[in-house]
Formats: C-alpha cells, structure tokens, sequence
C-alpha cells in the first residue's frame, strides 16, 4: 500500500529549545504552538520488499545521504514496532522553503510518522503519533493536531509522557501569522545541533529552562481569556530568551539577519502607532507576525515593502495531520 498523509507546519508562540535526553529526542521544556493553514507537506511512503534501500524524494529529487539517513533511522523505529522488514521509498513535497526556520521538520515529520506507520500496518492514536513524530523531530509532535497545541515535555525516561496535546480548535480564536521570507537559504546550524551547543556551553541554559514554566502558565491563561496582549507579550518574551540563549552559546549562534531585525522594530512601530502585532522568529531568519484579522492588511503591506523581504505568506490556524491517499 502506498499511504499519503498531510501534516500542517507550526510556529511555537512559547519555544522549545534544549533536550533531557537527546537520544530519545525528549524535549528539556514544553511549548505552545499554533499549526498554520496554509503551510504544509505532503509526503507517501510505500514499503516493498524489492526495494533495496530507503530512497527519499524530496520536493521531487532524491535527497542526499544525511537526510536519507534521518528517514531511515526513523522508519527503522516504525519497522521495530510492526514487523514490516522492507525498505520504503519516500516523497515529500512541501509548499514552503525546506530548512530555513519555518519548521519544516515538524511537518515533515508529522506526515511520515502517519503516513509510514500507516503503511507498515500500524493503527496509532494521536498521542501515539505524537510519542512517534517525537523521535523524528520535538516540534513534529505538535503538528499531528490542529488549531492550538501544548507539547509536555513529561518527566519518565522512556518518553511515554512527552506528547502533545490539542488546547484549542482552529475556530476558537482566529489568529492570523504574517510570514516574512527573508532569505530562502538553509540555516548554518540546525536546531538539534544547536540545541546540543545551547546546553553545553550556554551560562543561560539553567534560567531558560527554570523560567520556562512561568511562560507557559501566562500563555495558558492568555489563551483562555483571549488576551491578546497577554500572548504577544510573552511570545515576544519567549522568543528574545531563546535567540538571548542561542546567542550565548559557544560559538554563538545569530539566526538573525538584517532584515530580520529591521522586521523586529517595524513591528513595534506599528505597535506604538495603536495596531496590536507581536513577533515571533525560529531557528532561522524569518520573522513572523502575530495579529487579529483586522491587522493582516495594514501589516502585510508594511512587511512587504521593508527591502530584503522575499515575499510575505498569510495563514490562519490550520487542522491536524490527515491520510488523504491509499493505493495498492
Ligand atoms: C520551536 N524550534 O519550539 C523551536 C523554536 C526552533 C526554534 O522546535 O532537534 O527541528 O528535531 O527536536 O523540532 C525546531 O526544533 O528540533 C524547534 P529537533 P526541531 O518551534
């Protein structure tokens, strides 16, 4: 059987950054995202037993043999599982630039985790696909589900509590992220390994990780009482912390690039100018506005028109992960 899953991206409003154990990809603190509409991967996985290897195509080319290696070593976990002893021939499509901080990974993952499971014979809950999705990537787990997402970074060693879980449903707030491409590049330092860099040698790993849970009680509450000011304050909070933390680590690591910045003061000048928009920018140089519908055009146009922008993506809350195909 040839399974076909889609996963939507997601942008983290409160940010996962660090691992309890890196082996079994357990995340050091939890966090909340919003999975997004418009971002998404579509990826089938076929197992055959005259397949000599695991192939992955990638947007339509067969991918190198780092990334190749990562599919493999997660399909292997669904193989264990299963019994299925065949290789897999993966395709992958992703309606957004791949690895330049717009969580590609999370899709990504989240697709193959439903997808492959699916074809191997497996039938997994969502919490289960969310434990699988877990090991491919941290931030896959919260893309299984739709609207608004907390993932637990849990406390046992096997990882059995270290799931997402859906907060709200794409309708119960309708929250709109403005994307500012502004590069199309692949980052210089993935996440896993800046991850790994981040908590070895930063002198602010300790505070991230205990002032992390103050963060995600106050988004918690801003959520429930659709504050609005509430989030975009601590999802500004919680993403200066991150690159502060990121930027003392040795080498220091700077997402940011020019643009980047000069997104972060616009955003705040049309804030000061009486339009409620907040940022939020991941492992890369992307810089992502967060606003209610009544500000989208006002700040499309102002990210649009600050040079270095490539193009500015709009999208709503998206659903969770869904199996669109089956053939034999
Ligand atoms: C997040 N990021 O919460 C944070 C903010 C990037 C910056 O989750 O090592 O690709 O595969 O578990 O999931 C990106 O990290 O890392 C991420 P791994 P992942 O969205």
């Amino acid at each position: 059987m040839k399974i076909t899953a889609v996963a939507h991206s997601n942008i983290a409003l409160v940010k996962y950054w660090g691992k309890r154990d890196a082996r079994l990809n357990l995340p050091a603190v939890g966090s909340i995202s919003l999975t997004l509409d418009a971002l998404h991967t579509h990826t089938s996985v076929q197992f055959d037993e005259t397949f000599k290897s695991d192939t992955l195509f990638l947007n339509g080319k067969e991918a190198g043999e780092k990334e190749t290696k990562r599919i493999s070593g997660f399909l292997d976990l669904i193989r264990a599982r299963s019994g299925q002893k065949s290789k897999a021939q993966v395709e992958s499509e992703n309606n957004f630039p791949t690895a330049a901080g717009l969580a590609s990974s999370a899709s990504g993952f989240a697709a193959l985790a439903a997808a492959a499971s699916k074809a191997a014979g497996l039938s997994l809950s969502d919490r289960e696909l969310s434990v699988l999705a877990r090991l491919g990537s941290g931030s896959a787990a919260r893309s299984v589900f739709g609207g608004i997402v907390e993932m637990h970074k849990g406390q046992k060693a096997d990882g059995s509590d270290s799931f997402a879980e859906p907060l709200y449903p794409p309708d119960y707030w309708d929250l709109r992220l403005l994307i500012a491409v502004t590069s199309e590049a692949k980052k210089s330092i993935g996440s896993t390994d800046g991850m790994t860099l981040s908590k070895n040698t930063s002198p602010y790993y300790k505070a991230w990780v205990d002032s992390h849970p103050a963060d995600l009680v106050g988004m918690k509450k801003a959520l429930e009482h659709k504050d609005f000011t509430g989030l975009g304050e601590i999802s500004e909070f919680s993403c200066l912390k991150m690159h502060a933390l990121a930027l003392a680590s040795n080498p220091g690591m700077l997402y940011w690039n020019e643009t980047t910045l000069a997104g972060i003061h616009l955003l705040r000048e049309i804030r000061r100018h009486g339009t409620e928009v907040y940022f939020t920018i991941d492992a890369g140089p992307q810089v992502k506005a967060i606003c209610l519908p009544e500000a989208v055009n006002k700040v499309k146009e102002a990210l649009g028109s600050l040079a270095g922008v490539k193009q500015v993506m709009h999208t709503k809350l998206g659903p969770g992960i869904r199996i669109i195909g089956e053939e034999n």
